[in-house]
C-alpha cells in the first residue's frame, strides 16, 4: 500500500484550528479543554507538523495543571466552555489552574522520549527535557505512592474515566456497585453526539457520583484509598505505566540517579513479578481487577494487550494473544475493536465497548514489534489506515464498518496519522 492514505494538510490543519493558545483542544464543543493522554498524543502530531516548540509546549501546558502531589489531572480547563459537563465547578478543585481530581493513562513519558529523539534542535530539546522531567518523574511517583500504597506493583485507578476507556464493559461490574447520584444534571455530550455512540445515563449517574464523592472527601488520598466505592486494577493504566517507566528511566541515565530513580526502578520491577495475577487463561488476555471483590474482570479488551506495549507479557503470553488476534481482526476488521467482537457486549459504534482507537493501535503495534511481530504490526498499521481512507479524522471508528464515530477533525487521530501513519 502507498502510504500516506490520508491528507497530511488536512491533518495539520486540525492541530492548528483546535489550538487554543499553547494547548490543543481534542475537538471543539465536545471537549472543550486540555485532557491529559490526548495533550501526550497530540505533540507526537506537533513534531510530525515540523513545529518542534510547539510539540514541547503542549506538554509544558499539560505539566501546568500538575498537582503539588504530583498528579497530572485528567482535565486541565485552561479556560472557560460551556459545552463540557461536568465542568470546573462540578469537580470543585481550588487549585489556581482549574482541573479534575482523576489522572489517566501516563503516557506522557514515553512521548518525552520519542520528541527528545525525534528532535532536530537538540538545544531546545535538551532545555525542554530539563524542564519536564522533574515533573514526569513527581507523576510516576505519585501513581506508584498514591495508587499503590500497599506496594503490591500494580496501580489502581478511581473512575472508569482516569482509564481513559470510559464506558468499557470491564468496567460494568465495579461501576454497578458504586451509588448513583442524587441530583438532577444535564449531559453534554449526547448534545453534541449521537447517544447510541456514547455511554448511558445508568453509567453517567455513577460517574458523578464518583466526582461527587472526591470532593467530599477533600481529595484526601488515605480516605479515598480506604473508602472509594471504585478500586480497580487497571490493566491499560498498569501497562502504559510501565512502558513510560522504562522510557522515563532511560532518559534519566546520565542525568539523575537519585533516590527518585531508585525508586521508579524497584516499582518497575514490583510490577513486573506482580503482572500474572492479572492473566487469565481462560481468556488468553491480560484483564483488569477488582480489588474491593479481588475479582479479575473477565473482558477481553484492547487493554489487556497492551501489556506487550510495556513489555510485561512472557513470550507464551505473547503468542497466545497473538493467536487471538487472528479471530479478533477477523470478526471487526477495521483496526483492534476496543472489546472483542465475539464478546457479548461488544457494540462496534459505542465508544469503548467496540470501537476501534488509532493511538490505542499504535501502542499495540509497538507492542507486537518490541515482541518480534512485525508482520501483525504491519498488519495493525493497515487496518489503521483502511479507517482513514475515507478522508476524515474522527474521535474513533466502527470496527465493523469502518465508519468514523464520535468527534469529528479529531486532534489525537490527526496527531497519530502524521505520527505513525505517514
Ligand atoms: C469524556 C478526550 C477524552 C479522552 C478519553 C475519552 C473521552 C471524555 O474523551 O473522555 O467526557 O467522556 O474516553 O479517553 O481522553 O478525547
Amino acid at each position: 500500500m502507498n502510504r500516506p492514505v490520508f491528507d497530511i494538510e488536512h491533518a495539520k490543519r486540525i492541530l492548528r484550528d483546535n489550538d487554543l493558545g499553547g494547548y490543543t483542544v481534542p475537538t471543539k464543543g465536545l471537549y472543550p479543554f486540555q485532557w491529559n493522554w490526548d495533550a501526550a498524543i497530540t505533540a507526537l502530531g506537533w513534531m510530525e507538523a515540523g513545529d518542534e516548540p510547539r510539540a514541547w509546549l503542549e506538554l509544558e501546558m499539560l505539566l501546568k495543571g500538575q498537582w503539588d502531589n504530583g498528579m497530572v489531572p485528567h482535565i486541565i480547563f485552561h479556560g472557560e466552555a460551556d459545552t463540557y459537563f461536568p465542568g470546573p465547578e462540578v469537580w470543585g478543585v481550588e487549585n489556581a489552574v482549574k482541573t479534575s481530581a482523576i489522572s489517566q493513562p501516563p503516557v506522557l513519558a514515553t512521548v518525552v522520549r520519542i520528541l527528545f529523539e525525534q528532535s532536530k534542535d537538540r538545544a531546545l530539546a535538551e532545555q525542554k527535557l530539563a524542564a519536564l522531567l522533574p515533573g514526569t518523574i513527581a507523576c510516576h511517583l505519585w501513581w506508584y505512592r498514591e495508587r499503590d500504597p500497599e506496594n503490591t506493583g500494580l496501580v489502581c485507578s478511581y473512575h472508569p474515566w482516569e482509564s481513559g476507556m470510559d464506558n468499557s464493559p470491564a468496567w460494568d461490574h465495579p461501576l454497578s456497585a458504586v451509588p448513583t447520584v442524587d441530583w438532577e444534571y444535564t449531559r453534554r455530550d449526547t448534545g453534541h453526539v449521537d447517544a447510541a455512540e456514547r455511554p448511558h445515563k445508568h453509567q453517567y449517574d455513577r460517574y458523578i457520583y464518583l466526582v461527587d464523592f472526591f470532593k467530599r472527601n477533600r481529595f484526601d488520598s488515605d480516605a479515598i484509598y480506604k473508602s472509594c466505592p471504585y478500586r480497580v486494577q487497571d490493566i491499560g493504566i498498569i501497562a502504559i505505566l510501565q512502558r513510560a517507566n522504562t522510557d522515563l528511566l532511560a532518559l534519566c541515565q546520565s542525568r539523575i540517579d537519585d533516590d527518585s530513580t531508585r525508586s521508579l526502578q524497584a516499582s518497575s520491577a514490583r510490577t513486573a513479578a506482580a503482572i500474572n495475577e492479572l492473566w487469565s487463561d481462560e481468556l488468553s488476555c491480560f484483564v483488569s481487577r477488582d480489588t474491593l471483590t479481588g475479582q479479575q474482570l473477565k473482558t477481553i479488551s484492547c487493554a489487556g494487550v497492551l501489556p506487550l506495549f510495556g513489555e510485561l507479557a512472557s513470550p507464551a503470553q505473547a503468542s497466545a494473544i497473538n493467536e487471538s488476534l487472528d479471530r479478533w481482526i477477523d470478526g471487526a476488521p477495521f483496526g483492534l475493536a476496543s472489546t472483542h467482537p465475539d464478546s457479548e457486549t461488544f457494540e462496534p459504534q459505542r465508544y469503548w465497548r467496540g470501537p476501534s482507537w488509532l493511538h490505542i493501535n499504535w501502542m499495540i503495534a509497538l507492542g507486537l514489534e518490541a515482541y518480534q511481530m512485525p508482520e501483525r504490526a504491519e498488519q495493525l498499521k493497515q487496518v489503521s489506515e483502511a479507517c482513514l481512507e475515507n478522508g476524515d479524522f474522527w474521535e474513533y471508528y466502527n470496527s465493523v464498518t469502518g465508519e468514523g464515530c464520535g468527534g469529528g477533525e479529531f486532534s489525537w487521530t490527526a496527531a497519530i496519522a502524521l505520527h505513525w501513519l505517514k
